[in-house]
């Protein structure tokens, strides 16, 4: 939490020191009031040296102070101090220099960063704006376009951009050497950026900004705000600039947007084995995957990316080549996005065997199961897997739905077993649910959160039920869109109202996407234990019967006369008006708001449920599950994180309305009720201790 110093001839080295990523705390901020009030008192300084300890130059200003009162020094003070100071500071930037550490380095009058630096102010994505002058210093060096990108985005830039956009002075291997042997002319030279003139105003970039935004960030106020202070630098004064910036800071800090994306930065970090889990993971060298579909070649890339081998298995020759095509498509894929060089490409192909021969996984630690979603094929899976590795080798299963302990059953040492459930496309998306079945042992949870930190994956411990966590959800939200589908409105105006809420797309366009015939599947499952009390919308099971599965078949909620575009189908929306009639139901025309509301309470109703059946450990995983795993806007926290925002008592009030006006649909979780009982929110309740 301090900031140190040395000095070293003609120089004063200034560290800022507070591990891991010298967050810029009130301590670190005293300590640097501190050293600008001491220089005073050295003799002979031609420069202070301004660098960071360990990986980080600074990563900015400590979030974990954004939801108390602001506490002096204000870092926009301690930034001004710098930039007055007479003797001049060099910025010495190593590993990120991001937000307040940027906004540091640009109070100095030169900056050097050293190859593999990333520098820039990703406030946005804390639903926050640069808080100490980075809005009307970054354009006045670097141009408005630029500082709006670097900005509006939070995207930050390497060092090698940096230098070429003016944003730093050089790169060099050893910055504070650098530093130290600049040659004081230039340093007399180099001008404070609040000298520098104001950037001419540039309408078209605004425009653009603010276009990217809508697209980029729709929803989100941040971005907004960033744009109206970059705008003012062409127009007022930097000494109006800085305290407009700082009202805005203020202002965005304490609200929900901001709140909701802080409460996600750190959950996201929070995401590791809990407490209990003592047992330690065997490192691990070789992977089988079982399924070359998909799912298996994009989890077999992800173990790739990792640096792991893989052992691809499926069940004869002609299945092995297809695998192998899709395995090669992302590697293709991975090239052509810039994400790996040929090299690297070689490199995975390299640590991949791909066999129809189980024993060419005799040396496998772990076994990740992704075939055919179907209890017999996976049971004589675990069989061949259970006699070809070794026999304390972790069997893993990627079932969406299916019961692991039914799974486990099937092998000799169930304890053995647990779920890997990946999301689809599985070396991309970053949620790793992790399924403990009856008997999984710790040994094979270690294995789980091991390799989730391997895959850099978030994970999330999830109890044995139908759909697990996320699915779960899944399915009473897809239920909740069908019944209001039913009662009247059509799948494109659920859609539009999702899409507003925040959503990507919509849950008619996602299931068109990932087809029908995997959730009729589902409920053909599901038949023999449904409740008979609860309403059954038979909508999506016509759909199938028309064979509208969706994008693959060119129909499914929506049409898709070629290429990528999408029209609405009046023949679905027909559908809906004949099961209506058949059900003597009287159709409404519900508004965006009251689909919303249908849609969102109906999820956090499950999740209430979910949290008390302990099938999730605590409210903050389920919000991890959603935004991570199914979409839901990182700039609302979460599922429950937003319910707590709406307030569970007005979350129950609401759902018993709606139980009033259709008991089969609607019912007020157990657990909402607890939490009304007890004044607690659903952040603070503890479900069944697992
Ligand atoms: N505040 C508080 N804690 C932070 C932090 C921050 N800004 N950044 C990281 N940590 C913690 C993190 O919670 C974790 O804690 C540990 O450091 C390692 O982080 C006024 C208003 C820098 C790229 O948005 O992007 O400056 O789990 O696991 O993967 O204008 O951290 O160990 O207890 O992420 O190597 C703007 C946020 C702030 C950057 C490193 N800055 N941080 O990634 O490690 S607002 C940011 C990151 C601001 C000013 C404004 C990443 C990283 P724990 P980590 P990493």
């Amino acid at each position: 939490m301090t900031v140190t110093t040395k000095r070293v001839g003609t120089a004063l080295i200034v560290t800022l020191d507070n591990a891991p990523v010298n967050a810029i705390g009130q301590a670190m901020r005293q300590g640097l009031i501190d050293v600008l009030t001491g220089i005073g008192s050295e003799t002979g300084l031609t420069r202070v040296i301004l660098t960071g300890a360990g990986r980080a130059f600074a990563a900015g200003a400590d979030a974990r102070e954004f939801d108390a009162d602001p506490i002096e020094p204000h870092l926009p003070d301690v930034v001004a101090q710098i930039e007055a100071c007479e003797v001049p500071w060099v910025a010495a930037i190593n590993g990120v220099a991001l937000g307040g550490g940027c906004e540091l380095a640009l109070a100095c009058r030169y900056r050097i960063a050293a190859p593999g630096v990333s520098i820039g102010l990703p406030e946005v994505t804390l639903g926050v704006v640069p808080g100490a002058g980075g809005t009307q210093r970054l354009p006045r060096l670097i141009g408005l376009r630029r500082a709006l990108e670097m900005i509006a985005t939070g995207k930050p830039v390497t060092a090698q951009q940096a230098e070429a956009i003016g944003l730093i002075d050089g790169i060099a291997d050893d910055p504070v050497a650098m530093a130290q042997y600049l040659d004081i002319g230039t340093l007399e030279l180099a001008e404070r950026i609040c000298d520098l003139p104001a950037p001419a105003p540039n309408e078209q970039a605004i425009a653009d900004a603010r276009a990217l935004a809508a697209k980029k960030s729709a929803g989100q106020i941040a971005p907004l705000r960033a744009i109206d202070l970059v705008e003012l630098t062409s127009a007022a004064s930097m000494t109006d600039g800085l305290s407009r910036e700082r009202e805005t800071f203020l202002d965005l800090r304490t609200g929900d947007q901001a709140r909701a994306l802080r409460h996600i930065f750190f959950a996201e970090r929070a995401a590791k084995p809990p407490n209990w889990l003592q047992a330690q993971a065997p490192a691990l060298d070789q992977v089988a995957v079982v399924g070359g579909g998909t799912m298996g070649a994009g989890i077999a890339y992800a173990l790739l990316n990792a640096g792991l081998r893989v052992v691809l298995l499926e069940v004869d020759q002609e299945a092995v080549d297809r695998a192998r095509i899709n395995v090669n498509k992302i590697v293709d894929a991975s090239l052509k996005r810039g994400l790996i060089d040929q090299a690297g490409a070689e490199d995975r192909q390299s640590r991949l065997t791909l066999s129809d021969d189980f024993q060419a996984a005799s040396g496998a630690g772990l076994a990740i199961e992704a075939a055919f979603e179907s209890m017999e094929v996976k049971r004589s899976v675990f069989t061949a897997l259970e006699q070809a590795l070794p026999r304390d080798a972790i069997l893993a299963t990627n079932t969406s739905y299916l019961d692991i302990n039914e799974i486990a059953s099937g092998v000799s040492d169930p304890s053995r077993v647990l779920g890997l459930h990946f999301f689809a496309p599985a070396h991309i998306m970053k949620l790793l649910e992790i399924v403990r079945a009856q008997a999984t042992s710790e040994t094979a949870l270690a294995v789980g959160y091991a390799l989730a930190k391997t895959l850099r994956k978030v994970p999330v411990l999830a109890g044995v039920c139908d759909g697990f966590i996320g699915n779960r959800i899944l399915q009473r939200y897809r239920e909740a869109a069908d019944t209001v589908f039913m009662d009247g409105s059509t799948p494109w105006e659920v859609d539009e109202a999702m899409v507003a809420f925040g959503y990507a797309m919509g849950p008619y366009e996602a299931q068109d996407l990932s087809g029908l015939d995997i959730a009729h599947a589902n409920r053909r499952r599901q038949d023999a234990t449904r409740d008979p009390n609860r309403r059954y919308i038979p909508i999506a099971d016509r759909m199938v019967e028309l064979g509208k599965l969706g994008r693959k078949t060119g129909a499914g909620w929506y049409r898709y006369p070629g290429g990528n575009g999408k029209v609405d189908d009046p023949i679905v929306a027909d559908l809906a008006v004949e099961e209506a009639h058949f059900a003597g139901i009287s159709r409404v025309d519900y508004s965006e708001p009251e689909i919303e509301e249908r849609l969102v309470l109906a999820m956090i109703n499950e999740a209430a449920d979910i949290l008390h059946e302990g099938i999730a450990q605590n409210a903050r995983d389920i919000d991890l599950v959603t935004v991570f795993g199914y979409g839901f806007p990182r700039w609302r926290g979460g599922l429950m994180h937003y319910a707590d925002q709406l307030g569970v008592p007005q979350i129950v009030q609401r759902l018993e309305v709606f139980a009033q006006e259709d008991p089969l649909v609607w019912r007020v979780s157990q657990t909402l009720l607890d939490c009304v009982e007890q004044g607690i929110s659903l952040a603070q309740y503890r479900g069944s201790d697992r």
